[in-house]
């Protein structure tokens, strides 16, 4: 029932995933035997109906009525309906989710916290992204010093709020190039100035204090991302003992950005020192190591940016679908000639059907990759020798958030056509769906980023062995035979798209080893790097699309309900629409790749 609000959730396809098809409560729950699978279907059950229900409630009101900013006091006034929402997630104590025991979480696998995650990044993402105190003090705590361990459990109990202050004007995909400074005090703590841009969550009138976590550079420190230092930063000075808040800290606020999209959520302009107030920071950990203790904060965030795309596609299908399947236009096609012939809804027109079909499977694809992905965090989080699934992890993360990214729009663009000129009014919540997830393919690194991460640093740096680990497990699934023969077209349709990422990923290796003779070649892969990305996320999803179908045959053949009869064959229908119409055109992307050139490089910019 979704009277309440606009997001429709997909329960039963959290669960295929996680408890029928990952089967995560085998290895998982071996590590914690506290929580078994009742308590975990559980927390996904009570979360769904919190995430149809009052969380979602604020949703349009927070995007029509969004944030004020005062710039006399740097302040900011949210939305009443968006206080209101992020009250349902603190008292519901949600985010404990994402906790390690040791600062209260529940010892839930990353992998179900995912899928929980997916529920209020549908309903609300603007919602969630205010919680990000715990979570970010769950690094403090990871990285700090005792005192900054115990400032982690303030901020937990106290309920603080938290930001991640990388971007400045002329430093954003390049943050290396920050001129934020820090000066050292005699007290042992730095002085940080300078103005940082487009920071979420920056300002807000919903907690008592907002820990800001900064990269800047300390005097004298080397060029590039390796001369930056993190810094805790609070918005007022606290007691190091209570956290009872003192003295307002230099960190103010300037500028609130009026956006596209996310309009609930505040992007706020953070000026460090310029106030007659010095804005003092601590040193994390008390060692300088700053991107790499950012880069902690950021693959969590690259996660959740991934996973909120991918939600919201989800939420945008159902929405598409539900309108389809009541909305009667036109005749059969089959029956085009007959002006006399009954009107039929438009689910039996065989171009809604593809367009439907579609949004389907890159919208339980791509949940599936997200939580394929997580399943190597369940791993991580289990300790043992974990380094293969630390690589695995990263490998993926550039895919989760590139490709998931980049699919939710441009499917969601077609969750509004489904509605034709519906679609476009703001009756329905497609339009806002649009502009709130367009954002996900420029932060936490724009597509282009995410490309090159997993091109450099996730395949060529790691000499390709996690890359190689992932393809292992797709040909030992090309082996097996499981699906009765069924899935034999769409295995031999895989077969091949899994050859062309291999051959574009051949040619890329061939053109650098040339690039030692000609540097220009880093051209090709570069122009190319985008292309690969997004070929080996069709590959994923179509492999992982048909797992499940798979794991859906075996179920067909033995008993089942009517409601899961109908779910399993849309796994098997799913699977076989996306091996058939979208991984023969890897074929096509893995010819542009072996035969590029480098004249896009070559033309004048006066000829563009
Ligand atoms: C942003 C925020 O956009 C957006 C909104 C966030 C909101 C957050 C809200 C969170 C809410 C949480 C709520 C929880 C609720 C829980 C509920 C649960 C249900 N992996 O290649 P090099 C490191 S923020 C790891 O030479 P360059 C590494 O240390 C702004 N580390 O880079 C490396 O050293 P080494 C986001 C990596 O050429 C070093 O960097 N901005 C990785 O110097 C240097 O590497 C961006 O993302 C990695 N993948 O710099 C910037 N890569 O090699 C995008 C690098 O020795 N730009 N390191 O290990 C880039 O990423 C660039 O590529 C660059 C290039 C800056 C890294
Ligand atoms: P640019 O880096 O100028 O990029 C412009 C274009 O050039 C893009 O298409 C990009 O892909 C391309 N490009 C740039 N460099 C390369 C390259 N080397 N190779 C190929 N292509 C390249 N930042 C924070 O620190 N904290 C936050 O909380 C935060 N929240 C944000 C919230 C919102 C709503 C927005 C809009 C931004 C936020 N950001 C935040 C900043 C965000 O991370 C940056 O906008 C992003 O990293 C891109 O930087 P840029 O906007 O300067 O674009």
């Amino acid at each position: 029932d979704h009277a309440m609000g606009h997001y429709r959730s997909n329960l039963r396809d959290l669960e295929f995933n996680l408890f029928e098809v990952f089967r995560v409560q085998e290895d998982a729950l071996a590590a914690d035997s506290e929580v078994d699978l009742d308590t975990l279907r559980g927390v996904l059950s009570e979360l769904d109906t919190v995430a149809t229900g009052p969380l979602a409630e604020s949703f349009v009101d927070a995007d029509r009525n969004p944030p004020v900013f005062d710039p006399a006091t740097h302040s900011v006034t949210l939305p009443q309906s968006l206080k209101d929402a992020y009250k349902v997630l603190w008292d519901g104590e949600w985010w404990r989710l994402s906790l390690p025991a040791e600062l209260g979480g529940y010892g839930i696998p990353p992998s179900v916290q995912w899928a929980a995650a997916e529920l209020i990044l549908g309903s609300n993402p603007v919602a969630f992204m205010y919680m990000a105190g715990p979570n970010f003090a769950s690094i403090l705590h990871r990285n700090g010093t005792d005192e900054q361990k115990h400032w982690a459990e303030l901020m937990i109990g106290r309920g603080w709020g938290a930001t991640m202050v990388l971007t400045e004007p002329d430093a954003g995909s390049d943050v290396g190039a920050g001129r934020t400074k820090a000066i050292q005090q005699a007290d042992g703590t730095w002085h940080i100035e300078g103005v940082k841009r487009f920071i979420t969550s920056a300002e807000q009138d919903m907690t008592e204090n907002i820990m800001h976590l900064v990269l800047a550079r300390p005097e004298g420190a080397k060029a590039g991302t390796k001369g930056l230092s993190l810094f805790l930063v609070p918005k007022f000075h606290f007691d190091s003992q209570t956290g009872e808040p003192g003295e307002r800290n230099g960190a103010f606020v300037t500028g609130v950005e009026h956006k596209m999209g996310l309009k609930g959520s505040t992007t706020c302009e953070l000026t460090f020192g310029q106030h007659g107030v010095p804005a003092v920071g601590w040193l994390l950990g008390d060692v300088h190591d700053g991107i790499a203790q950012m880069f902690q904060v950021i693959e969590y965030a690259r996660m959740m940016v991934g996973t909120k795309a991918i939600g919201t596609l989800s939420a945008g299908y159902l929405a598409a679908l539900e309108y389809a399947k009541e909305r009667v236009q036109g005749a059969d096609l089959t029956q085009m000639l007959d002006k006399t012939a009954p009107r039929v809804t438009i689910t039996h027109h065989p171009d809604v059907r593809r367009i439907l079909m579609l949004q389907k499977a890159y919208a339980e694809g791509l949940r599936a990759l997200y939580t394929y992905t997580a399943t190597y965090q369940d791993r991580i989080r289990a300790g043992g020798d974990t380094a293969l699934a630390e690589k695995v992890n990263d490998l993926l993360l550039p895919v989760v958030k590139g490709v998931g990214s980049e699919r939710a729009s441009e499917m969601l663009l077609l969750s509004l056509q489904t509605l034709g000129g519906s679609g476009y009014l703001q009756d329905y919540p497609i339009e806002q769906y649009i502009r709130d997830a367009k954002i996900d393919s420029l932060y936490e690194g724009t597509t282009a980023i995410q490309s090159l991460d997993l091109v450099f640093r996730k395949i060529v740096r790691d000499n390709g062995q996690a890359l190689l680990h992932v393809a292992g497990e797709i040909q030992a699934f090309l082996a097996a035979d499981s699906g009765n023969g069924r899935l034999k077209e769409e295995r031999e349709l895989l077969a091949r798209a899994l050859g062309d990422v291999q051959g574009m990923l051949g040619a890329f290796t061939a053109t650098l080893k040339g690039s030692a003779q000609d540097p220009t070649e880093l051209y090709k892969v570069g122009q190319h790097s985008v292309r690969f990305l997004m070929a080996v996320g069709d590959l994923l999803v179509a492999w992982l699309l048909l797992r499940q179908a798979t794991v859906a045959l075996e179920k067909l053949g033995g008993e089942v309900s009517a409601k899961d009869t109908a779910f399993y064959e849309g796994k098997i229908g799913a699977a076989h629409f996306f091996a058939k119409t979208v991984l023969p055109r890897l074929t096509a992307d893995r010819k542009i790749v072996e035969n590029a050139d480098n004249a896009l490089m070559e033309l004048p910019e006066a000829a563009f």
